[in-house]
């Protein structure tokens, strides 16, 4: 496969440099990577002149924010998004869009835009980030190196590395959490004005972000705590808890935790047949594989990355989900096992 790094330096500079008065749009992921990729984006765009806005997306609402920018753009530039999106990116193309995508989830369908930046090794920020390497007006790279940690993507990255060369890893992880937590809290226009100001102010000068973080670390402590209390356990691989009332970006978090306290490989939890899974303890579990299989079984979809990911589900069949997503992990546990 070759070093990531070297595949996408500077694979975005000439497909920028030659844009003169099109309007741009970047649409990114909410959380940590997203925001990150927005700012590398935004910064070398401002540089570069151009006329452009950034827009934030979960992935489940992508088709639905690119049909309403699309016709207000000329070139749609996703991040953290789209490798999975083969209609929407058709749609915006149809529409007279140019599509590029910047993205490191895994490709499942035939997506076909004009410029992809693609690799599943490193996260999208720090694609972003050598992708445009040569028109970075400022170093960039704490703002990647917090990515590929929230991101769970340091075994590949070069960004991190460089960044815990130079300083201490408590400064770099924390600011990295508190930007985390502190999006859990934020809206579009809260996140738009956090990537613009990030390239240019450090994290520890941002009192917004310390205040939004305490309150989602506060929010959080309280939905782990219940967590516990509704955790239950299949075929003593899967822990799961069911929680219908909780804020989108806490079901990652969930999930682990009750893997972590159930003391099973996988934790999965539960919001309105939306599904979130990660591995935490069993190396060779594919747990998008394993969602992707069991959701299709009772009407539903999933993917992501192997030790993280989703997907949704009827609300009805939740339950059967579940305990076909536990028989799903145990073949592969027990898989693993006969090979060696
Ligand atoms: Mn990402």
């Amino acid at each position: 496969m070759g070093d990531p790094v070297e595949k996408v330096r500077n694979a975005l500079v000439p497909h920028l440099e030659e844009l003169e008065d099109e309007r741009v749009a970047v649409v990114a992921d909410i959380d940590v990577d997203g925001l990150a990729s927005a700012a590398i984006l935004g910064h070398v765009l401002q540089g570069l002149d151009l006329d452009f806005v950034l827009y934030f997306s979960p992935p489940a609402n992508f088709t639905e924010v690119v049909s309403g920018i699309a016709p207000e753009c000329d070139v749609l530039i996703a991040a953290d998004l789209g490798s999975t999106a083969r209609d929407a990116v058709q749609d915006a193309r149809s529409e007279g869009c140019r599509v590029f995508i910047v993205d490191h989830h895994q490709v499942l369908e035939d997506v076909r835009p004009d410029v992809f930046v693609h690799d599943t090794r490193l996260c999208a920020a720090e694609l972003c980030y050598w992708a445009t390497l040569d028109l970075h007006e400022r170093d960039l790279k704490l703002l990647a190196a917090y990515a590929a940690f929230t991101d769970y993507a340091e075994e590949h990255s070069r960004v991190l590395d460089e960044v815990l060369r130079r300083y201490d890893r408590r400064k770099v992880y924390t600011e990295a959490s508190l930007l985390d937590y502190a999006l859990v809290k934020m809206d579009g226009d809260d996140r738009r004005e956090l990537a613009l100001k990030l390239p240019e102010t450090a994290v520890p000068e941002l009192d917004e972000v310390y205040e939004l973080a305490r309150e989602a670390m506060l929010e959080e402590h309280e939905v782990l705590q219940r967590a516990r209390e509704v955790a239950k356990c299949l075929e003593e691989v899967v822990a799961y808890a069911i929680m219908d009332d909780i804020h989108p970006a806490m079901t990652g978090r969930v999930a682990s935790h009750v893997a972590g306290v159930m003391g099973t490989p996988v934790g999965v939890c539960v919001r309105r047949g939306k599904v979130s899974a990660r591995v935490v303890d069993g190396e060779g579990i594919n747990v998008a594989k394993a969602i992707r299989r069991a959701a299709e079984k009772v009407g539903g979809k999933g993917g992501g990355h192997a030790p993280a990911a989703g997907g949704v589900v009827p609300e009805s069949r939740v339950d059967e989900f579940l305990r076909l997503l536990a028989g799903e992990i145990k073949r592969q546990i027990e898989g693993r096992t006969s090979d060696e």
